[in-house]
């Protein structure tokens, strides 16, 4: 009898535990994009890359059939922090995406987030901040791009006499302006070529034009030009034609995304070459979102696969026509 009590008293302490924890024996609960409410702290709305980008979340959010609570943070750091701490707040929000301006400042958000129990993903921008306060980075390898560009730039200015080169720079605490730099000065002295001026333009086709107008004045021993993307170099383009010259030939030009605008310029003959920087990164973040949600430890960081379009390549016309951005 006392042994038939004695196990009598010990399941019903196996149930009353398993209840207790939540697991009662149940499954672990599965996400699903309907579970997901993600909370998406863009930058702002500076350029074609960026309307690309932001349609990239805003449609795939309704294909998939998650929540997206969508903030634009019109460029100012401070705004990305509050809505930040906004979103951890959210009681509905499970997911935060950010698209960073600057690499710095996000430790005690990101600590806040994790105590909150909220994934975060980084899309398009890299942070200096420690692997563990996020799921994962997905975004491009910009020093990789800043390479590829001094390689083209090289290719462009071949048998010139001098390879003096300008540097249209965006918003200079961004991880894209910083590695984009590093990885043009990593590679450009293959060739000779110098940097004869640097300055923030940031990401602006407008403030593009107005510095370039300004080296110009100064001297036009200038050969090429690296514009960090693609509206800066557009508007340097302007800039060189008003002061007479020629872009795409008496000065070289090249700009990185691979925009709609770019492709126009390609066509045109006044940009030489555009490296591209993918906008549609949507898919792949939403997917490590799910991933994380549902425990799934990623990979810190997912590069995007990126090419480089030129004026002189072949099919360009076939290529831009289908293109989504
Ligand atoms: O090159 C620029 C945008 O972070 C890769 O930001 C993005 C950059 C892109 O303003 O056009």
């Amino acid at each position: 009898m006392k042994k038939i009590l004695g196990l009598v008293v010990s399941v019903m302490a196996v149930l009353l535990l398993a209840a207790c924890s939540g697991t009662s024996g149940g499954a672990k609960k599965t996400y699903t994009y309907r579970d997901m409410v993600v909370g998406f702290i863009q930058t702002g709305s500076e350029g074609g890359w960026r309307a690309a980008n932001t349609a990239s979340f805003k449609e795939t959010a309704g294909e998939l059939g998650l929540l997206l609570k969508f903030y634009d943070a019109q460029n100012k750091l401070e705004n990305q922090v509050a809505a930040f701490r906004n979103f951890i707040a959210d009681k509905e929000v499970n997911v935060i995406v950010l698209a960073a301006l600057e690499t710095t400042g996000w430790d005690d958000v990101l600590k806040e987030a994790k105590d909150a129990g909220k994934i975060v993903v980084l899309e398009d921008r890299r942070i200096d901040a420690s692997e563990d306060l996020y799921a994962t980075y997905i975004g491009s390898d910009f020093a990789e791009e800043g390479r590829k560009s001094a390689d083209e730039m090289c290719k462009l200015l071949e048998g010139s006499a001098s390879k003096n080169v300008v540097e249209l720079v965006g918003n200079v605490g961004s991880s894209a302006a910083k590695d984009r730099g590093q990885g043009f000065r990593e590679k450009m002295g293959d060739c000779g070529i110098v940097i004869t001026q640097t300055q923030t333009a940031n990401w602006s086709a407008t403030e593009g034009k107005a510095v370039m107008e300004s080296w110009l004045k100064q001297s036009t021993d200038i050969q090429g030009v690296f514009a960090q993307n693609d509206e800066m170099g557009l508007g340097a383009i302007l800039a060189i034609q008003e002061a007479g010259l020629k872009p795409g030939v008496d000065i070289k030009i090249l700009s990185v995304d691979a925009t709609a605008g770019a492709f126009k310029a390609l066509v045109e003959g006044t940009l030489n070459v555009t490296v591209e920087c993918n906008p549609l990164l949507a898919p792949q973040v939403y997917e490590a979102a799910l991933k994380a949600l549902n425990g799934e430890t990623l990979p810190k960081w997912v590069p995007s696969q990126e090419g480089v379009f030129r004026s002189t390549d072949p099919n360009l016309a076939e290529v831009f026509a289908q293109r989504k951005y």
